[in-house]
């Protein structure tokens, strides 16, 4: 049995928000309802990426949909911000396969792509008709991957990449992938800076495997990338990448959305969890919402959620006005999966038996958020950030 979702919104939020956004969150409200919670359970137990829903995502402006032209919707900030709400509200992989195709794979062509290449694939990944991934990570560096070992090689009017990429969502369906890779300083061989490349995934060399077993992010495609000898014409570098700092940039349009993200599958089981309270009766024939210790909870997740939702929204007005710093998204993406985790297992515990099933979309959000919380810069990792922020002192 699932519930009928019902707004969460115990500060009047709404009110500040504006026709548009509102118009934004019930358009990406309405597909989740209609497309995609109606399957999402059984893609989950398939291990099965909604793979249908994605011309239709395109259609409704969903990629790149922060970003002006080039057939993109020009969002703003908390448009999109509401766009991720909304989808991970349905479920964390479909969140992560737009926010990536997005944030990981648009935004850096956006930002650090030649005119040629921004008026090649921009059109086609914001129409869903290609697909991208992202690889920064690598099989030994995850938190740091400013020791990444993959290289790129200058040959004549070609690069040559060589190396290994690990946990790339969307990896084995993608046309086009976002490679970072060290590349020789010319006049100083034993210096090397990390850049970007466009790398086609039908290119010689270049292979992507599937990454199976997981109990997290089921719906959403995980995979290795491995790249042997695999030759790029010089045109495919991303010639405004200069350095660690550019995959870090993609990283921060990433973790807003997440923040964003993870208030959406909160909402879901704090919205589950409330409705179901209010039916289960144990006790004197009482709702389960009459006990104080319920009640104790369900006012923990609205809280919690509340907090959340300012914290977002007051990033993305400041990512409008272009005043967000990295920093503010690190701890709205810390916050918020943090808080919403917590919310999944509060909701977990309130639903009885009845939590460990997928008759409702508890337990899955769970799962899926303790994903959330290692990828784009753990937990503790964020911790790490605001604490170099606000010390000066770097303790990685
Ligand atoms: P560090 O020396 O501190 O920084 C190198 C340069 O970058 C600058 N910088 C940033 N710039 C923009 N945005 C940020 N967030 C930045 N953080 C740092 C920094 O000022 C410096 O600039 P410059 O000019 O001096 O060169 O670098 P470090 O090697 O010490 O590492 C710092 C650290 C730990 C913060 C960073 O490496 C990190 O964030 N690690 C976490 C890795 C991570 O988040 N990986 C995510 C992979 S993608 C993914 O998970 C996709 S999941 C799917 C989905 O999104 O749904
Ligand atoms: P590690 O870095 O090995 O960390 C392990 C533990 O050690 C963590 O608790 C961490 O907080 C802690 N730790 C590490 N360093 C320190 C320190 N200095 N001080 C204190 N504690 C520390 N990457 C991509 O590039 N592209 C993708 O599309 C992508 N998609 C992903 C999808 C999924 C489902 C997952 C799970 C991951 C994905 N990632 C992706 C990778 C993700 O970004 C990394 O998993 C993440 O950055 C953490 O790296 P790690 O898993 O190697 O953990």
């Amino acid at each position: 049995m699932s519930f009928k979702f019902q707004n969460v919104d115990f500060l009047h939020l709404d009110s500040s928000f504006s026709e548009d956004e509102l118009l934004v969150r019930r358009t990406a409200r309405d597909f989740v309802d209609d497309n995609l919670l109606p399957i999402i359970e059984d893609c989950f137990r398939e291990g099965r990426f909604p793979r249908e829903l994605v011309p239709l995502m395109g259609e409704l402006g969903f990629y790149g949909a922060n970003l002006q032209g080039y057939g993109c919707a020009g969002m703003s900030n908390v448009e999109y911000g509401l766009v991720m709400q909304e989808l991970e509200r349905g479920d964390s992989g479909l969140r992560s396969f737009v926010s990536v195709q997005s944030a990981l794979v648009m935004y850096p062509i956006y930002t650090f792509g030649s005119e040629d290449q921004k008026s090649t694939w921009l059109p086609v990944l914001a129409s869903g008709e290609k697909l991208g991934c992202f690889g920064l990570t690598e099989p030994g560096f995850g938190s740091n991957p400013g020791g990444m070992t993959t290289t790129a090689r200058r040959s004549g009017d070609e690069y040559i990449l060589n190396g290994e990429k690990m946990w790339i969502t969307t990896g084995t369906i993608a046309d086009v992938a976002i490679v970072w890779a060290k590349v020789a300083d010319e006049s100083d061989p034993s210096k090397s800076i990390v850049r970007g490349f466009l790398v086609e995934t039908d290119r010689a060399g270049f292979s992507a495997h599937e990454v199976h077993g997981k109990w997290s992010l089921r719906a959403s495609v995980t995979s290795g990338l491995a790249l042997q000898d695999v030759y790029i014409p010089v045109s495919n570098l991303l010639p405004g990448t200069s350095g660690l700092k550019s995959p870090l940039m993609c990283l921060n349009q990433a973790r807003y959305g997440i923040s964003w993200g993870a208030i959406g599958a909160a909402m879901s089981c704090y919205d589950t969890a409330l409705q179901y309270a209010k039916l289960r009766k144990q006790f004197h024939d009482q709702p389960i919402a009459s006990h104080q210790l319920i009640q104790e909870k369900l006012v923990w997740m609205v809280s919690e959620i509340s907090k959340a939702q300012l914290l977002s929204l007051h990033v993305g007005r400041l990512k409008d006005a272009g005043t967000a710093g990295h920093e503010h998204i690190s701890l709205a993406k810390r916050n918020n999966v943090w808080m919403a985790l917590e919310t999944a297992r509060m909701a977990r515990d309130i639903l009885g038996a009845n939590g460990i099933t997928d008759d409702y979309p508890v337990m899955r959000h769970m799962m899926n958020l303790e994903s959330v919380k290692t990828y784009e810069g753990t937990h503790d990792i964020h911790a790490l950030i605001l604490g170099q922020h606000i010390t000066g002192i770097a303790a990685y």
